[in-house]
């Protein structure tokens, strides 16, 4: 899609902090971080929620967050993550194009659940 960012990133036209590819999907640093090492999964081609992807995309972007989560805490040296997708604009989608967040997270830092990813 033209205008959306995450396909110009997928697409190289804009930059993106990009640490992981595979056939379908890229990972890449999110610009507004929640913590260090919060990284950003997403489909390489524009899909805007979740039930819009083929089964095969979603099995790809989901087996690149399965390998991902214990890379990226393990890069910041986190204790957990919160793993989440605001799923529409009602959710707190602002993207329209699907993101997974891992969002890593440490003992010290409260341990409040996120309900909703805040970008
Ligand atoms: O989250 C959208 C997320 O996308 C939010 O955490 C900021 C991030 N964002 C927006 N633009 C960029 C670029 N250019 N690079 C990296 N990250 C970006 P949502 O779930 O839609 O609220």
């Amino acid at each position: 899609m033209s205008d959306c960012i995450f396909c110009a990133i997928a697409s190289r036209d804009i930059h993106g902090r990009i640490v992981h590819e595979t056939e379908h999907s890229l990972a890449f640093l999110d610009v507004n971080p929640l913590a260090p090492g919060h990284t950003l999964v997403v489909p390489k081609d524009h899909y805007a929620r979740l039930d819009d992807m083929p089964d095969e995309i979603s099995a790809d972007l989901f087996g690149a967050v399965d390998e991902l989560v214990p890379r990226v805490e393990d890069a910041v040296d986190a204790d957990a993550s919160n793993v989440g997708i605001n799923n529409g604009p009602a959710a707190g989608q602002e993207v329209e194009h699907v993101h997974v967040h891992i969002v890593p997270r440490f003992e010290d830092d409260g341990g409040s659940p996120i309900h909703a990813v805040a970008g």
